[in-house]
């Protein structure tokens, strides 16, 4: 057969409807459950692909009860919104970082604090183990669960549409985008920067009308959402690293039967680690791909950064918000911080 667009157009409309399937499953009707993902980045995004692959096998293996439908690039609601929504019950999945989370759940802004992680096998082993067991048991007691694997959103590097960053002293007074978190804008009042707090879905229109002249996102974040495009100047200063807890609302979860609720644990966590691992894939081309869109790199030396929050009192002023168990569970895991 020969591939014509419109093979190709029907074969991809059969595929994100799940074609293996009957129709009445593949649409969702006839489903006992029918939950929705919501989530802040585009579909082309490993979290989505992932959401949508593991959504395709949670319907294949409950024969059609439980039909998820993933809702990418804030469809439902800016994250602020999303949160709420997922806590009422009107959305029943939500990825979200941690860091957003801590606006209900502070103690979820552990995971972020800055240089905490210098790669990824320790990220992966903290976050697998006693930390992101921790912060699993702060989540639940806010009525939300959430499943045992994080996706990955990466380490994240800053951009500017106006100059390089090289050191900490060219944050002085820099307009900087920060996700609608309480660490983030902290952090970067450290730096001496100008932070504004904004969700990701007006992320794009504020660069480009100039709100801010800068953000920060990891490279995979940064191709997704097309900032190449608003933003010229990329340090790789490897701040923090985040990721996206995959949350349910509580009672959502508690009405599937055990057996189900198993297959969609089973699957999701599934996808996260699947995600882990296209991102670390895309990582080796992604300098490459976003140089060839136009961007131009540098890498400054993280020790100057770091020793700017030191001095401007950040370490110990978040050693003092999350506590000392918190803080010696995440030196434990990543070694000592400050
Ligand atoms: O809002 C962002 O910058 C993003 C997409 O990275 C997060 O969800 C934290």
């Amino acid at each position: 057969m020969s591939i014509t667009r419109r093979n190709l157009v029907k074969s991809a409309a059969a595929s994100t409807l799940g074609i293996a399937l009957p129709m009445k499953f593949a649409l969702g009707q006839g489903a006992e459950f029918n939950y929705k993902l919501a989530n802040n980045l585009p579909p082309s995004h490993a979290l989505n692909v992932r959401s949508r692959e593991m959504a395709d096998k949670v319907r294949a293996e409950t024969n059609g009860r439980v039909d998820i439908q993933v809702f990418p690039s804030s469809q439902l609601g800016s994250d602020t919104d999303a949160l709420s929504q997922l806590r009422a019950g009107g959305i029943e999945f939500f990825t979200l970082s941690g860091l957003i989370l801590a606006t209900l759940v502070p103690k979820a802004s552990i995971s972020g604090i800055g240089f905490a992680f210098s790669d990824y096998p320790t990220v992966w082993k903290a976050m697998d183990g006693d930390l992101g067991a921790f912060i699993r048991g702060e989540i639940a007691k806010s009525n939300l669960v959430a499943m045992d694997k994080i996706f990955d959103n990466g380490f994240r590097q800053m951009t500017s549409s106006t100059k390089l960053i090289n050191t900490a002293v060219d944050l002085k007074g820099f307009k900087m985008r920060v996700p609608v978190s309480p660490l983030w804008t902290s952090m970067f009042k450290a730096f001496d920067a100008a932070p504004t707090g904004i969700n990701a879905s007006e992320l794009y229109t504020s660069l480009q009308t100039k709100v801010v002249d800068g953000q920060e996102n990891a490279l995979t974040g940064i191709m997704a959402l097309k900032l190449y495009e608003v933003q010229k100047y990329c340090a790789m200063t490897n701040h923090m690293w985040d990721g996206f807890w995959c949350l349910a609302n509580r009672k959502a979860w508690e009405r599937l039967p055990a057996n189900l609720r198993d297959i969609v644990a089973k699957h999701m966590n599934a996808a996260a680690v699947a995600e882990r691992a296209d991102l670390a894939a895309q990582a080796e081309s992604m300098q490459a791909d976003l140089t060839s869109k136009g961007m131009v790199f540098n890498t400054p030396k993280p020790e100057g950064f770091r020793e700017k929050l030191r001095t401007a009192g950040f370490y110990a002023e978040w050693k003092g918000k999350l506590g000392d168990e918190a803080w010696s569970i995440l030196e434990r895991s990543a070694g000592k911080l400050g």
